[in-house]
């Protein structure tokens, strides 16, 4: 939903840096004619984190900025120098953001306190240079690997406001009236329907302790099937423990306030079970007003479910009260735990699976994630990167499968963007 100042649903673009490649170079000085190799390592490249900003109260930041990228490594140097590291990426986000894969919906991760850092892709891993390529057999390699190569992925950010309480009810009835009564919070408040417009939080202070309510916009009967501004704001109370269901208790706009009550747990059974299962303190608002009085006495009468208090959010009547039952019902309910990490992550893992099969030359393509690793690793013009290639083909059983496959010599094989012929 898109409103002026408020977004909770977005979606992002995010890569993080490629590694740096390594190098292939010899020791030059003066008076040394044949040194050895010195070609350096590449950098890493930089993560992409998600980290948890309590400052932050929408997803509105995203709103023209959806592409963040990290740093990539550097190359390496000569004289043995690792290239510099790619610079690691923080991309800060509203507490109570779901993030999940775009392509699969697959469950990232819940940010969920403040300062909480979750890596969500890791930079590629720098390739070596030539030096690091010495045995005792070679004493110049003249090849280096390429660095690791990551790719873009899209995420979804949804925001799904934490707060302990959440303030319902039609609109008017007075909600953000009493949460500007009960805690810090400045929200709009105006005798028209529909003043609020997105989720407000304020914390409420009872002696030493704390907890947070969240006023969220009126609803109306048939908000469940979008009728006002829909019963998308609901999603903001999914993550409450309990809920404080304000009722103007005057009539003052011509509605009966038992109607109004039973209008709003339907339209909350509609939405989903869990809300309409929650624990509520009925809040009888307006209690100032002409003909309340009368109207309370029947609303105690016939309604039983609830705790009930009468407030008047306007002068300030019964606050303490309210605040107080609040705090001890709480006291009663577990904390909202976060959902579980599951560790997702989007590093590549590296498996020797490879498949081949012939193109319309009758060439052997060889094809997979070990012609992934192979391409990083074989330079095509140098004479051990190529020995290298056909020791990890044989190991790796590629030589076996091309002949199972009916390869024989002289027949075009391809790896990537290597290409040879066969030969026994
Ligand atoms: N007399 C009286 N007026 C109140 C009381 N509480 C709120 N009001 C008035 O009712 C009107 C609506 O108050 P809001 O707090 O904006 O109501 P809301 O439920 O947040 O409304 P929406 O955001 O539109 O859903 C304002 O004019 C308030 O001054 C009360 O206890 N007594
Ligand atoms: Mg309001």
């Amino acid at each position: 939903m898109i409103l002026e100042n408020f977004l909770d649903k977005e979606s992002l673009i995010i890569k993080s840096g490629d590694g740096g490649d390594g190098i292939t170079s010899f020791i030059r000085y003066k008076g040394v004619t044949a040194g050895g190799p010195d070609g350096g390592d590449g950098g890493n490249g930089g993560n992409v984190y998600f980290i948890g900003d309590r400052h932050k109260t929408s997803l509105i930041d995203f709103r023209y900025k959806h592409k963040f990228v990290a740093e990539n490594g550097g190359k390496g140097d000569t004289k043995n120098c690792h290239g510099k590291n790619g610079e690691d990426l923080y991309i800060p986000v509203p507490l109570g953001t779901v993030i999940t894969d775009a392509e699969t919906g697959a469950f990232i991760c819940d940010i969920f306190y403040d300062g909480q850092t979750r890596l969500v892709m890791s930079g590629g891993k720098g390739g070596k240079g030539n030096a690091k390529f010495t045995t005792s057999r070679r004493h110049c390699p003249h090849f280096a690997q390429k660095g690791e190569k990551t790719e873009v992925k899209r995420v979804n950010l949804e925001l799904k406001v934490i707060a302990d309480v959440g303030l319902i009810g039609f609109p008017n009835v007075g909600k953000s009236t009493l949460l500007s009564k009960i805690s810090s919070a400045k929200p709009k408040i105006a005798n028209y329907h529909f003043t609020t417009l997105s989720p407000n939080l304020g914390v409420v202070r009872y002696y030493d302790d704390t907890f947070v309510a969240a006023d969220i916009p009126g609803l109306i009967e048939g908000a469940a099937d979008g009728l006002g501004l829909g019963h998308e704001f609901l999603r903001h109370i999914e993550r409450t423990r309990l809920l404080c269901h304000v009722v103007d208790i005057s009539g003052v706009e011509g509605r009966n306030p038992i109607d109004d009550y039973k209008t709003i747990n339907a339209e909350l059974k509609n939405y989903s079970k869990k809300l309409s299962n929650l624990n509520q303190i009925i809040v009888l608002n307006k209690c100032d007003l002409f003909g309340a009085e009368e109207n309370i006495k029947e609303f105690k009468k016939r309604v039983k479910k609830y705790k009930i208090i009468t407030v008047s959010a306007l002068t300030g009547e019964g606050k303490e009260e309210l605040i107080k039952t609040i705090y001890n019902c709480l006291k009663e309910i577990p904390a909202y735990e976060p959902k579980q990490d599951e560790g997702f992550t989007y590093d590549k893992v590296y498996s020797d699976s490879f498949e081949i099969f012939r193109d319309e030359d009758g060439a052997f393509i060889v094809d997979g994630d070990l012609v992934k690793t192979l391409s990083r690793n074989v330079v095509i013009n140098d004479m051990d990167s190529l020995a290298y290639l056909q020791k990890i083909l044989r190991q790796k059983g590629v030589i076996k499968k091309l002949r199972e496959e009916g390869c024989k010599d002289g027949d075009t094989v391809v790896i990537g963007n290597i290409e040879f012929d066969f030969v026994d």
